[in-house]
C-alpha cells in the first residue's frame, strides 16, 4: 500500500433511505443493506433495501408527476433553467461527491475529482440547454391538410445503473429524462447508491419538484425486476452486463416497454507500426486500466504490428510496474481497488484461464496488498483470438496483446466478437485510419486517442453492446415519442 499521509477527508453520507415523491423515506419492508468501502471492506452505511412495495411507490410518484405534476405542464425552457440550477449545486459540492463516489466504489480520487463529477456536471448542464429545442416538423402531405409533429416525452422512465461510475451513470440517464420533461425511477447499483441519492437531494434543493426523481436502491432481481415488470413504467433504459439485459428485454415485452441497453464491450485497440508509440503506449495504458479496468469501452484487445510488438510491451510493461496502486484516498493513487469481492474473484479466474490457455502473464497477476480488492495491473502476451481472456468481458485490470501484421488482418479480428462498443486505431496514415474506421463494428471509434468522450457525442453499441445512444443529441430519441397531428383545412 501507499505510504502517502495526504489523504483526502472522507465525506460524511448523508443519505441512505429511498427518495419517493419528494419524502426520504425508509423501505416498506425496514430492510436495510450494507454499502462498503472496497479498498478496507468495511462498512460504510446501511442504506434502505428497496423491494417491489417500494417501487410501487415510487412509479406512483412519478406517474402522478408525469400526469398531473408541475413537470410537464412548465415550459420547456423553465424546465432547462431548473436543470442548470441543478448542475450548479453539483459544482458547488464536487469535492463532496467525489469523495463519495471514491468511498463507495473505491476509484482513486483524482479519477472522481478529475473525470467523473466534472462529467457528471457537463452532462447536465448539455441537456439543460436541450430542454427548449426539442422540435417536431411541418409535413408536406396530400390533400387539403396540414401535418405536423410534435416530440413528446415518453412518460415514467425506469433506470437501472451499474456500479463502475455511478454518479455519471446517473447524470447520463437523467440529463435527457429531465430535458424532454419524463419522470424517473432509478435503482443504482447495490454496490454503490451512494452518490446517486446524494444527487437526488441536489436535485431536491435546485427545485426539481417532487415525484420528477425517485431513487429506490436495492438488489436487481427484486428491486430492479420489480420496475421492469411494472405497467406504470414506459421505458428502461439499463446499464449493465449482457446477461441481465437479456431477462429486461423478456419480462419488458410483457408491457412493450422501450428499451435502451448499454452493455459490455471486448473493445480492440489496434496499433500500427506508423503510429506515434509513445502517444500509443500511453493510450493503450490509459484505454484499459483506467477506473481499474472497470470500463464497458475498455481497450482489452490489443493488436499490435508485429514489428513494434516487442518494443511496445516492453514499455508497456514498464509503465504498469510503475503505476502507484493503493489508498484510493490518496491524490497519487493511479488504481485502487475493484468494486467487491465477486468482481475481483471473476477476475483472478480470468487470470488462471489465461495462464491455462497459453498466454504469457508479463505483468501483474496477483492480488496487491493483504486487505480490499486490489489486482496489479496484468498483461498478458502471446494472446489468440480464440482464448478465453481474448472473448470475454474481464471487466479489471488485465489487457491481452495480440500480435497483427497487415491493416485487412487488423479489422477482420477485431471484429471476431459478439461485442460492438468502441475501437481504437494508432497511425499516422489517415487513410489507414479512416478505412479502419470504416470496418470496424463499433458504436465509437477513436482515432489516435481512447476514451475520449464528450456529453455531444453520441456513445452506444452495435451487437450485443447494446441498443440506442447515449448523449449528444441522439440520446434524447429514446426519451421521446414522435406524434403526427393532421388537421383537415
Ligand atoms: O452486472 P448487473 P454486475 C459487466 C461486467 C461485470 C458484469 C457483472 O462484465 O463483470 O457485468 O456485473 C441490476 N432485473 N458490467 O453483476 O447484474 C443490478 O442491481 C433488473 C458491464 O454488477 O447487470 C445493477 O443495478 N435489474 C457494465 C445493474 O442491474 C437487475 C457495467 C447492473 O448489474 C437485474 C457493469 C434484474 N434481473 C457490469 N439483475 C457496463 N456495460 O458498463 C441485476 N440488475
Amino acid at each position: 500500500m501507499s505510504t502517502t499521509v495526504t489523504t483526502v477527508r472522507r465525506p460524511q453520507v448523508k443519505q441512505t433511505q429511498c427518495f419517493i415523491g419528494g419524502k426520504w423515506v425508509d423501505s416498506a419492508s425496514g430492510k436495510t443493506f450494507e454499502t462498503i468501502h472496497p479498498a478496507t471492506e468495511e462498512v460504510i452505511a446501511e442504506v434502505a433495501e428497496g423491494d417491489a412495495e417500494d417501487i410501487d411507490a415510487a412509479v406512483d410518484a412519478a406517474r402522478e408527476a408525469f400526469d398531473h405534476g408541475p413537470w410537464t405542464k412548465m415550459d420547456a425552457r423553465d424546465r432547462g433553467r431548473l436543470m442548470y440550477r441543478f448542475a450548479d449545486l453539483l459544482e458547488e459540492e464536487a469535492d463532496e461527491l467525489a469523495g463519495l463516489e471514491t468511498l463507495d466504489n473505491g476509484k482513486p480520487i483524482r479519477d472522481s475529482k478529475g473525470a467523473d463529477i466534472p462529467l457528471v456536471i457537463d452532462t447536465i448542464r448539455y441537456y439543460a440547454g436541450w430542454a427548449d429545442k426539442l422540435q417536431g416538423s411541418t409535413i408536406p402531405v396530400r390533400g387539403d391538410h396540414f401535418c405536423y409533429t410534435r416530440r413528446e416525452a415518453v412518460g415514467v422512465v425506469g433506470q437501472i445503473i451499474p456500479w463502475n461510475f455511478p454518479a455519471l451513470m446517473a447524470a447520463w440517464k437523467w440529463g435527457p429524462a429531465l430535458a424532454t420533461g419524463c419522470t424517473i425511477v432509478m435503482k443504482p447499483a447495490e454496490q454503490t447508491p451512494l452518490s446517486c441519492l446524494r444527487m437526488a437531494k441536489l436535485a431536491q434543493e435546485a427545485g426539481i419538484p417532487d415525484g420528477v426523481i425517485n431513487v429506490v436502491p436495492g438488489y436487481g432481481p427484486t428491486a430492479g425486476a420489480a420496475l421492469v415488470r411494472h405497467p406504470g413504467v414506459d421505458k428502461i433504459a439499463f446499464t449493465g452486463e449482457g446477461a441481465t439485459a437479456k431477462i429486461i428485454q423478456k419480462e419488458a415485452a410483457e408491457t412493450v416497454k422501450r428499451l435502451t441497453f448499454e452493455l459490455g464491450g471486448k473493445s480492440p485497440n489496434v496499433v500500427f507500426a506508423d503510429a506515434d508509440l509513445d502517444a500509443a503506449i500511453a493510450g493503450a495504458h490509459f484505454g484499459l486500466y483506467f477506473n481499474q479496468g472497470q470500463c464497458c469501452c475498455a481497450g482489452s484487445r490489443v493488436f499490435v504490428e508485429d514489428s513494434v510488438h516487442d518494443q511496445f510491451v516492453e514499455r508497456l510493461a514498464g509503465m504498469n510496474s510503475a503505476r502507484q496502486v493503493g489508498d484510493p484516498f490518496d491524490p497519487a493513487t493511479e488504481q485502487g481497488p475493484q468494486v467487491d469481492k465477486d468482481q475481483f474473484d471473476k477476475i483472478m479466474k480470468y487470470v488462471e484461464y489465461g495462464r491455462e490457455d497459453g498466454a504469457e502473464c508479463v505483468t501483474g497477476g496477483k492480488r496487491f496488498g493483504e486487505s480490499g480488492y486490489f489486482i496489479e495491473p496484468t498483461l498478458f502476451t502471446g494472446v489468440k483470438d480464440e482464448m478465453r481472456i481474448a472473448t470475454d468481458e474481464i471487466f479489471g485490470p488485465v489487457m491481452s496483446v495480440l500480435k497483427f501484421s497487415d491493416a485487412e488482418e487488423a479489422a477482420e479480428r477485431a471484429n471476431k466478437t459478439i461485442y460492438g462498443l468502441a475501437a481504437a486505431v494508432w497511425t499516422r496514415d489517415i487513410s489507414k485510419a479512416h478505412r479502419f474506421a470504416a470496418k470496424v463494428r463499433a458504436g465509437t471509434v477513436w482515432v489516435n486517442c481512447y476514451d475520449a468522450f464528450d456529453s455531444a457525442a453520441p456513445f452506444g453499441g452495435f451487437k450485443q453492446s447494446g441498443l440506442g445512444r447515449e448523449l449528444g443529441a441522439a440520446g434524447l430519441d429514446a426519451y421521446t415519442e414522435l406524434k403526427t397531428v393532421t388537421v383537415k383545412l
